[in-house]
This record gives structure tokens, sequence and C-alpha cells, in this order.
């Protein structure tokens, strides 16, 4: 028989760079889990491909793979990490695993709801110097960091005013251990699970609740099987828009700089069309009927008090000193 393919010496494929598909077209993955359609994720992730391609002149094809199609953000993130996915945009919820210091965005009423106040830490020097680190670790390089959002809790069984008010309730959270801690302190009880499960989850009552950013309550439809939402903001989500980075080390100069700014471009898009979606998002809420509660600064600082063992519980998985340095900018 004739074997094709596998000798030695210099053969076409052998010669291409491994980045390279047989029309020598670097092709990009990017995977996420939010929905293909009513939300701001996948419009900022084809500004992205739009952006990259346009400016690479079709060296470079970029697919995006939405609502948790190649796995959840457990999966995703492995996949980058490997080099099977190139890139993901993905919430702080599967990272402590390989880098706990991620935590530190997971830290209870660590933010002020206040974007100009995220903004500032994310894009200043801490929020680079979490990258960096993260590239150390992990070989995962962030590109930028975009919007998931202030996380609120929603639940089928009593509005939240108070911590007690949580006691009992189950609580579906992230696969994250800080997420889950955070539920715990407040009486609820925790129920890790993956995104693409929460809806079902919801709606046959395996869980009484779940926590997330407007945004998702709306476009994944949460509304139609939870009656109450409280919004507290325990939590401020970014988004990190990551490249496998040994594959971003393959690429000519010409299109990692393409690709360094298409992330901006990527980033100012997902804001930017985050903040519409929240404002549209609220009416939607409130035309089906969901009872949103709103806490005073008193009420909030109750939320503050329950929560507070959290930081101490994880400050040494996250490095105190940087702790410190991330509460300082705030
Ligand atoms: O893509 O799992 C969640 O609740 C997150 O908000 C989601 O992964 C974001």
């Amino acid at each position: 028989g004739i074997i094709t393919g596998c000798g030695k010496g210099g053969t076409k494929t052998e010669e291409k760079k491994s980045s390279e598909n047989n029309q020598g077209v670097i092709e990009i993955k990017l995977s996420h889990s939010s929905p293909a359609t009513n939300d701001r994720l996948e419009t900022a992730c084809q500004a992205f491909k739009k952006y990259v391609e346009e400016h690479t002149n079709g060296r470079v094809k970029v697919t995006t793979y939405p609502a948790s199609v190649l796995g959840g953000e457990r999966e995703q993130l492995e996949g980058v990490q490997m080099g099977t996915i190139q890139m993901a945009a993905l919430s702080t919820g599967p990272f402590p695993g390989i880098f706990p210091e991620i935590m530190v965005f997971d830290m209870p009423y660590l933010f002020p709801q206040d974007t100009r106040v995220v903004y500032k830490v994310l894009d200043g020097p801490v929020g680079q110097e979490i990258s960096d680190l993260l590239l150390k670790k992990t070989g995962v390089r962030n590109l930028a960091f975009g919007e998931n959002g202030f996380r609120h809790y929603t639940n089928s069984v009593r509005p939240i005013k108070k911590p007690g008010d949580m006691k009992g309730l189950k609580i579906r959270t992230m696969e994250n251990p800080a997420h889950m801690a955070i539920v715990k302190a407040l009486g609820g009880s925790p129920t890790p699970m993956a995104f693409n499960e929460v809806y079902s989850a919801l709606q046959t009552k395996t869980v009484d609740g779940q926590e997330n950013p407007i945004s998702l309550i709306v476009s994944m439809k949460f509304y139609e099987v939870q009656k109450y939402l409280t919004l507290d903001g325990h939590i401020y989500n970014p988004y990190l828009l990551i490249i496998n980075d040994k594959f971003y080390n393959s690429l000519p100069e010409d299109i990692r700089k393409v690709i360094d700014e298409g992330a901006k471009v990527w980033q100012k898009v997902e804001r930017e069309e985050n903040q519409k979606q929240i404002e549209a998002g609220m009416k939607v809420l409130k035309n089906a009927g969901m009872v949103i509660t709103e806490l005073t600064p008193e009420e909030l600082e109750a939320f503050k008090q329950a929560t507070k063992t959290v930081y101490d519980q994880f400050k040494s998985q996250i490095g105190e000193e940087l702790l410190n340095k991330v509460i300082k900018a705030v």
C-alpha cells in the first residue's frame, strides 16, 4: 500500500506553520457560554472577528462558538490551556483550579456598584499584574477584561432583604469556591453547576435560586422561572478574553498586533453593549413581573458584615499582598 502523510523530509504539510490550515490561513476558535443571540458577548466576539479578519486581509479566520457548544467554562478553559481552542471569553468561574489568585475578584462586596471604579482597577497596573501572573503560572494570556457584570441573587421562594432571608435556600453557584463560600456565609446552601444546566435546574426546582448579572438573567431567560431579584451586586465579575500563549507566540508580529487591537475593540463593544442590555433588561424583568429588591446602604452593610469571613478564608490562597493591593486600588 501507499503510505502518505507520514514520511520524513520537507513535505508541504510539514513546512507550514502549526497555526495555519492547508490553505495557509490561521484559524482561531473563539468560545464562550453566552447565548448566540440577544446577548452582548457574542456581539463583541463578532466585532473582534470582523476587526481581525479585515485587518489581516483574510490571513486569519475567526469562528465564534457561543452557548457552551465546546463545553462548559471549565472545559473551555482546559481547551485554551491545551491549545485545542485558541481563544475564549470566560468569567472568573473556572479559573481558581489553575489560578487561585483570580479569586481576588470574587471577594464579596469588594467593588462599589460603580463601573468607573471597576474599570480603573481592571485596566490599571493591578489588573495588568494579575494578567501577567496568570500568564506566568498557566500559559494562558489575558488580552482584555470585559464585563459579565455585578452579580445579583434571584430565587423562586421569597424576597431577600437581609442575610437571614437566604437561610435554607439552595442557590446554584459557579464551580468557584469563593462563590460557594459567600452563599454559605449568608446561610444558603450552595450548589455548584455548569452554566448551561442552570435554566432547567431552576425550572425543575432542583435549586431555589442562582446569582448572575442582569444581562444573563435576561438573555438566559432565568426570569421565566425566578420570581425575586435582589440587586446586591455581591461580586463584580469580569470576563477574561484569553488566548493560548504558545499559539499567540507562534503568530507573526503584525498579526499579534492586530489581535491585541481587536481585543480592545472587543472590550469597548462588550462593555458598552452590556450597559445597554442592562437598561433594556431591567424593563424586561419588571414587565415579566419580577419582584425587584433594592437595598439601602444600611441593608447592604448587613450583607457585607455577614460575608466578611470569606476574605479570611481565601486570603492565603489569593496571597495577602495581592488582596491588599486590590482593596487599596478600589
Ligand atoms: O459566562 O456560570 C455563570 O453563572 C457565569 O456568569 C457564566 O459562566 C458567564
